[in-house]
C-alpha cells in the first residue's frame, strides 16, 4: 500500500490537518522538533500580515502513544489562529457573503476551480488552494524527517534566486544547515541583501516575485526507487511531490538546467572505487539519481516557483457573474514565499524518501526495518 499522506483544512477555517498512514511502530516522536519545523516555515522576508497572526503548533490527535508511533494512522492538527477573525464566515453553515468574490485572479486556481466544481463564490476555491495548507505538509514532513534520521539521512534547502537576483555558487552542506536566521534562507549574505531590496521594490510596486529553491538530501543509500516501471522511478516521484507545492512550475534534479553544453563527456559523473569507500564519484551532476534509482550521492532538487498571483496592482480579469471586464480580486497576501516553500520542499522530499525506504526495507516496526537496512548496507559494501 505504501506510505500515505494527506492534508485537509481551509486557509481561514479552524485548522489544517495532516494524516499519515503506513508508518511503522517504534518511531520516537520529538514534539519540539515538529514545532521547530513548523516555525521554520513561517519565516522569510516578504510574507504578508498573516504570519504575525499565526504561531503554528502541532497537536497530535491519533497514532502516537507515549511518544512513539504504534503503526496506527497519525493525525496532526495545526490550528489557524486567524480563524478567530473568520469564525462566522468560515462556519460551514453560515450563509453571509461578506468575503465572497467573483473576479478571478490570473494565475490562481480561482477560475478553473470555479468552472470545474460549478461554484460561483470564488472564496470556496481560494480557501483550499491557499498555501496555508502547507503547514500540514510540514507537520507531516517533520515526522518523515525523524524517520529518515534513524537511517542517518538528513535534508536541507536554500533559496537560490528571488526574481532576477541569483546566488550562482553552490553552498556547502554546513552553509545550508545554518541559514534559518537569514531573512531569505540564502547562504550568501550579499546576495540575500540584494534579494531583500528586490522584494522591497516589489512591495512598493504592488507586485510579487517568484524564485528558485534547492532541496538536498544527504546520506541516502544507493538503491531507492527503480528503473523497471515508470511510476517507480524515484526522480519521477520526487518531481510530482515538488510540483505539487503551490506555485512550483518546474522541477529539475541535478545540473541538467545548469549545463549549457550538454555534452555527455562533460555531464556524467565518472565512477571510482576504493576498498574503504566502495563505489563513489567526484562530481554529482546527476543529483544523486541514475535510471530512477538513488546512486548514493546527495539528492539535489531544484524547484522553480512562479510569482504569487494575488497582486495589489491587479491584472485584467472578468467578473464571472456580470461577464464585465474587471480588475482581479485583491486581498492580503505574501509578496514572495520562496523561503517558506523551501521548507515545504524539505517536507515533500522527506515524504518521498520515507516511502522509498519503507518500500525497500519493510514497513511494520522500526526494529525489523533497521535490521533489513543494516543487512543491505553490509551487502552493498561487500558487493
Ligand atoms: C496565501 C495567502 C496568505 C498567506 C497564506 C497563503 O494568507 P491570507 O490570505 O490569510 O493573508 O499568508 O499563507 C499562510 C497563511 C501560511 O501559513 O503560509 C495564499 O493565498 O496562498
Amino acid at each position: 500500500m505504501g506510505l500515505r499522506f494527506f492534508t485537509s483544512g481551509e486557509s481561514h477555517g479552524y485548522g489544517i490537518l495532516a494524516f499519515i498512514e503506513g508508518l511503522p511502530s517504534g518511531l520516537r516522536i520529538d514534539l519540539d522538533f515538529v514545532n521547530i519545523e513548523l516555525r521554520r516555515r513561517q519565516l522569510g522576508f516578504g510574507r504578508g500580515g498573516r504570519m504575525k497572526i499565526e504561531f503554528d503548533e502541532a497537536t497530535f490527535l491519533s497514532g502516537v502513544y507515549r511518544g512513539e508511533t504504534v503503526g496506527a494512522p497519525i493525525t496532526i492538527l495545526v490550528r489557524n489562529r486567524d480563524w478567530e477573525n473568520w469564525k462566522d464566515i468560515m462556519d460551514p453553515f453560515c450563509y453571509r457573503d461578506s468575503k465572497s468574490f467573483f473576479v478571478p485572479r490570473p494565475g490562481h486556481a480561482d477560475l478553473p476551480g470555479a468552472l470545474k466544481y460549478n461554484i460561483r463564490d470564488l472564496r470556496a476555491i481560494l480557501e483550499r488552494a491557499s498555501a496555508r495548507e502547507t503547514a500540514g505538509r510540514v507537520a507531516g514532513g517533520a515526522i518523515f524527517k525523524l524517520f529518515l534520521k534513524e537511517f542517518g539521512i538528513n535534508i536541507a534547502s536554500y533559496v537560490k534566486r528571488i526574481g532576477p537576483v541569483e546566488m550562482e555558487r553552490k553552498p556547502s552542506w554546513e552553509e545550508m544547515i545554518s541559514i534559518d536566521d537569514d531573512p531569505l534562507r540564502c547562504p550568501d549574505r550579499e546576495v540575500s541583501e540584494k534579494m531583500v531590496e528586490c522584494i522591497k521594490r516589489a512591495i512598493e510596486e504592488g507586485d510579487t516575485l517568484g524564485g528558485v529553491f534547492v532541496v538536498t538530501a544527504r546520506n541516502v543509500p544507493v538503491g531507492l526507487g527503480s528503473h523497471v516501471q515508470w511510476d517507480r522511478r524515484l526522480d519521477a516521484r520526487i518531481a510530482m511531490a515538488m510540483m505539487s507545492i503551490q506555485g512550483v512550475k518546474a522541477v529539475s534534479i541535478g545540473e541538467i538546467l545548469e549545463d549549457r553544453d550538454l555534452k555527455g563527456s562533460n555531464f556524467h559523473d565518472e565512477i571510482y572505487y576504493s576498498k574503504s569507500k566502495g563505489f563513489y564519484r567526484l562530481t554529482n551532476r546527476a543529483g544523486g539519481i541514475e535510471g530512477g534509482i538513488t546512486n548514493g550521492e546527495d539528492i539535489v532538487v531544484y524547484c522553480y516557483m512562479k510569482p504569487i498571483p494575488t497582486l495589489r496592482n491587479p491584472l485584467r480579469s472578468v467578473n464571472i457573474l456580470t461577464k464585465e471586464p474587471s480588475e482581479a480580486h485583491r486581498e492580503r497576501s505574501d509578496v514572495s514565499a520562496v523561503a517558506a516553500a523551501s521548507i515545504v520542499g524539505e517536507a515533500m522530499l522527506a515524504f518521498v524518501l520515507a516511502d522509498a525506504i519503507l518500500e525497500k526495507f519493510g514497513s511494520d516496526n522500526m526494529r525489523d526495518i533497521i535490521a533489513n537496512y543494516e543487512n543491505y548496507i553490509n551487502e552493498v559494501k561487500n558487493f
